[in-house]
């Protein structure tokens, strides 16, 4: 053993970083182009992120984990890619620029820059040489094919409509953008307004986009399934056909509930559709009068507080008339904000008996109010005889009286049919059936859903973003930009003013706007930009073949890769970012360009990082900078931190956590592998039974526990047995034990997941030349791993009938179990009735009889 210098025996985290950088520069050890590679593959992604100054700790954290998880599928002999890039266009860089009067290309390739470099210091396995910027020309290139793809399928289309505008960053917003009707970034009120936008018909892969959440059951999170579940927001029930007084065409409205038909007491229509104009147009000119105040009325609310349901109605009569094609029953048309004009068919045959939003208009109007379902009668059996006992019970209150005008509740439950002719009897269900099946033979109406899912609006009058390559003539007519002639770049910033004004900077760029087709004819360019959600969409295919020049990406290494294994990234992508890739993916596979019709089989959504119970920020004055904590306590130490505070899932509170115990932890292990006496080459046999046996659980527990991200157990046991090779060295055998350097190379192996730049260190000093990385994740010995046994002694009524081996850490109820089961006890005890056990784990078992 080489005595060592003694400041080569502090764990000094500085030195060690210095050394081991420029190694891995030079050896590149996470690089993924060997053609000769034939290890399995596996695609680990982190989602990659914006430029916006230098990485935080929420990006620490996230890249801390999903490092975990690709190094651990390293050293299970996996050829894993794990690539980075930036998502580097969008707003913030415009922001910067009109603030600060920098350029928003120099802003945002200064910032990748610096965040370049601190993921390098990080230590993240990334492969370094598939990064991608989505800014650059040669990515965003491939988001305008895409484009043109859809608008081939038709699935890019444009049309003038209503939408969230935000006032104060004076551009569009997608329906995911309005977040309690604000804007996500600015947080100001969102309003509408008529736009000619582009979009892309997401609405038409709605049912696919639902049904595939099958596909990803149990491998994502179940709340980010059932978040998307409810954007796409999916209603079943029936389309209604109402023929109206003096309009030739009929009018359809969406309902879940046919079976109340009969129940219908008016229609409803949204104030601001064009159905609504029209019927108002129609009307009387008092009428058309008050339906124009209401309508601006309405166009000041926000699409939150026109569904609150807490608030007063308020509406217009249009006097207008539909007839209830079941009963011939001519029904009053209003116009109400509660009716949202972009939401089924904007408009409803209102049933104030049965709906709380209609019964509380019908309340405020003095509209009649009809029961059609008796919620009081038994739905279960044959249809039921009214019992004396019934009678009475509904006499004295018991049952609520079904009257639903006085109570103002309106009566939504299950029942029997009532009032309502061939419907009469049926339970809910059976009345719904009935009544599509009735409409259907009528044909007056079928069977429908609807979606709360929008299409998706991706244009934005934005100047840093992936130009639409489209062009207009002057008459209107619209020409896709060959596939040929992409990119159509981005001109320079220089000159324009990128002030927002609600049309696109790039309007004024004259000569970029302005050009002809080949034939001469003067066009102009779309000056608008994709919403940056385009550029994400499909950027995990792009990894595949960055530097591909010839396509988007290449289908046979999609082939190979694809689809992603592992997705690591924040909940705050849950909806829009996660949806819009599943949407592409499935265009893509519709194209015939991938297989797969889901981008990411597992998803893993970190927490985030907080400090004293909030989220950082500077103006709350409790950021915590990560250079300053990595300068303190080193990478390794946050890195382990971030990976020992808990289950990943939860926030971690970085006031309750201890990069400085980390720290010392990691001091603990270097140290050992500094002490360990024997040379590389001993056989892993013999030593020290008691830390063998601690050392073979670890590896056999160890996979379980990183693949269901139990990684803060992991680096329990990780310490526990740093403890344990403590012991053995100063209280047993020594630093020579051969069960030592067995333990200390486990230990090693297990913290390059988590504290690469120490295990890496740990690993030379033990005497090795190659990189930890690949190391290995040693089998398990089976036999090191059965624990001794117990004799555990089951009595009946206090005499012993059996004895079994049992494990000393055994359960009680697994050890009752055992008892119940065994066939001395089953026989001993016959009939009789068991009336108590007594477990005594892992000893006893006493089982009393009675009889
Ligand atoms: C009659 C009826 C009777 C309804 C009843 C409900 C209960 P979900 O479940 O959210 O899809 N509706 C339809 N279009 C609407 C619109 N544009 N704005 C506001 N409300 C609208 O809601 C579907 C129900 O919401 C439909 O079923 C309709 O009211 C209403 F006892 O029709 B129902």
């Amino acid at each position: 053993m080489t005595h060592h210098e003694n400041d080569e025996n502090v764990y000094d985290f500085d030195r060690i970083q210095e050394k081991w950088l420029p190694v891995w520069d030079e050896t590149r050890p996470f690089a993924t182009d060997d053609p000769e590679d034939k290890r399995p593959r596996k695609y680990i992604l982190d989602m990659f992120p914006y430029p916006s100054g230098d990485l935080h700790m929420g990006h620490a954290e996230a890249y801390a984990l999903g490092d975990v998880i690709a190094r651990y599928w390293r050293q299970r002999g996996f050829r894993v890619l794990h690539p980075i890039g930036w998502d580097s266009f969008g707003l913030p860089a415009e922001g910067a620029a009109i603030k600060r009067g920098v350029d928003p290309r120099e802003w945002t390739y200064e910032n990748i820059a610096q965040q370049r470099q601190s993921m390098r210091r990080y230590a993240a396995s990334f492969d370094w040489d598939r990064v991608l910027h989505t800014s650059d020309p040669e990515y965003y290139r491939w988001n305008q094919w895409l484009f043109l793809k859809m608008y081939e399928k038709g699935l890019a289309y444009r049309k003038a409509s209503w939408v969230n505008w935000c006032p104060f960053d004076q551009t569009v917003l997608a329906n995911e953008q309005v977040v309690d009707g604000r804007c996500e970034r600015c947080d100001n009120l969102v309003v509408k307004k008529q736009l000619t936008q582009w979009y892309f018909k997401i609405t038409d892969y709605a049912d696919r986009l639902l049904d595939d959440l099958k596909q990803l059951e149990g491998s994502w999170p179940s709340k980010v399934l059932a978040m998307q579940r409810n954007w796409i927001g999916r209603s079943t029930g029936a389309d209604v056909d109402f023929v109206i007084e003096g309009r030739e065409a009929r009018v359809t409205v969406f309902t879940t509930r046919p079976d109340t038909l009969f129940g219908a007491t008016f229609m409803v229509v949204a104030p601001d559709s064009d159905l609504a104009a029209e019927l108002a147009a129609g009307s009387s000119a008092e009428v058309r009068m008050r339906f124009q105040d209401y309508l601006e009325q309405t166009q000041k609310q926000t699409e939150i507080e026109r569904q609150d349901a807490g608030r007063e109605k308020t509406g217009v009569f249009l006097e207008r008339y539909a007839i209830n094609p079941v009963n011939g029953e001519r029904l009053p048309i209003w116009a109400a904000d509660y009716v949202l004009a972009d939401y089924g068919h904007g408009a409803v045959m209102a049933v104030p008996a049965h709906d709380q939003r209609d019964l509380d208009f019908a309340r405020r109007f003095d509209l009649p109010v009809r029961v059609v379902v008796d919620t009081n009668a038994p739905v279960t059996g044959a249809i039921p005889v009214i019992t004396p006992e019934m009678l009475e019970a509904a006499d004295t209150g018991a049952l609520p009286a079904l009257n639903p005008a006085a109570t103002g509740e309106a009566l939504t439950g299950d029942g029997r049919l009532m009032n309502s002719g061939p419907l009469d009897g049926l339970s809910k269900s059976n009345a719904i059936k009935r009544a599509i099946e009735l409409l259907e033979s009528a044909g007056t109406g079928r069977a429908a859903k609807t979606y709360r899912l929008r299409d998706w609006l991706i244009s934005r009058q934005r100047y840093w973003g992936t130009p639409i390559p489209i062009l207009h003539e002057e008459d209107g007519t619209m020409h896709p930009v060959p596939v040929e002639s992409l990119p159509v770049e981005l001109p320079a910033s220089e000159g324009l003013d990128l002030q927002p004004k609600g049309t696109s900077p790039l309007g004024a760029a004259t000569d970029w706007v302005e050009t002809t087709l080949p034939d001469g004819t003067p066009v102009r360019r779309d000056p608008d930009t994709m919403d940056t959600f385009v550029d994400s969409s499909w950027y995990f295919l792009r990894f595949l073949s960055p530097k591909d020049d010839t396509q988007a990406f290449d289908p046979k290494e999609a082939e190979k890769w694809a689809p992603v294994d592992q997705y690591v990234g924040g909940v705050t992508h849950a909806i829009l970012h996660l949806l819009y890739a599943r949407f592409i993916t499935k265009v893509l596979f519709d194209l015939g360009y991938v297989s797969f019709t889901e981008p990411f089989s597992a998803l893993l959504n970190q927490g985030m990082v907080l400090m004293n119970g909030s989220a950082m920020s500077k103006s709350r004055g409790n950021l915590v900078k990560l250079s300053d904590q990595l300068d303190e306590h080193g990478v390794d130490a946050v890195r382990l931190t971030m990976a020992f505070a808990g289950p990943p899932e939860d926030d971690i509170d970085w006031a309750d956590v201890s990069p400085a115990g980390s720290a010392k932890f990691l001091a603990r292990a270097w140290r050992i592998a500094g002490e360990v006496t024997s040379p590389p080459e001993v056989e892993w046999k013999g030593g020290d039974a008691a830390l063998r046996r601690q050392t073979h659980r670890f590896l056999a527990e160890g996979p379980g526990l990183v693949e269901a991200f139990k990684f803060n157990v992991v680096v329990a046991r990780l310490m526990e047995l740093v403890n344990a090779i403590r012991k053995t060295i100063d209280s047993g055998p020594g630093a020579g034990d051969p069960a030592v350097r067995e333990a200390i190379e486990v230990v090693a192996v297990g913290l390059s997941l988590f504290a690469p730049f120490t295990a890496e260190d740990m690993w030379s000093r033990l005497g090795y030349e190659g990189t930890v990385a690949f190391a290995g994740w040693r089998k398990a010995d089976p036999t090191l791993l059965v624990e001794e046994a117990v004799t555990a002694v089951i009595q009946v009524d206090g005499k012993v009938r059996d004895r079994v081996e049992v494990s000393p850490t055994i359960a009680s109820e697994a050890l009752e179990q055992l008892a119940r089961q065994s066939a001395a006890v089953i026989r001993t005890i016959g009939d009789r009735e068991i009336v108590n056990v007594v477990v005594r784990a892992p000893r006893v078992v006493n089982i009393a009889t009675k009889g």
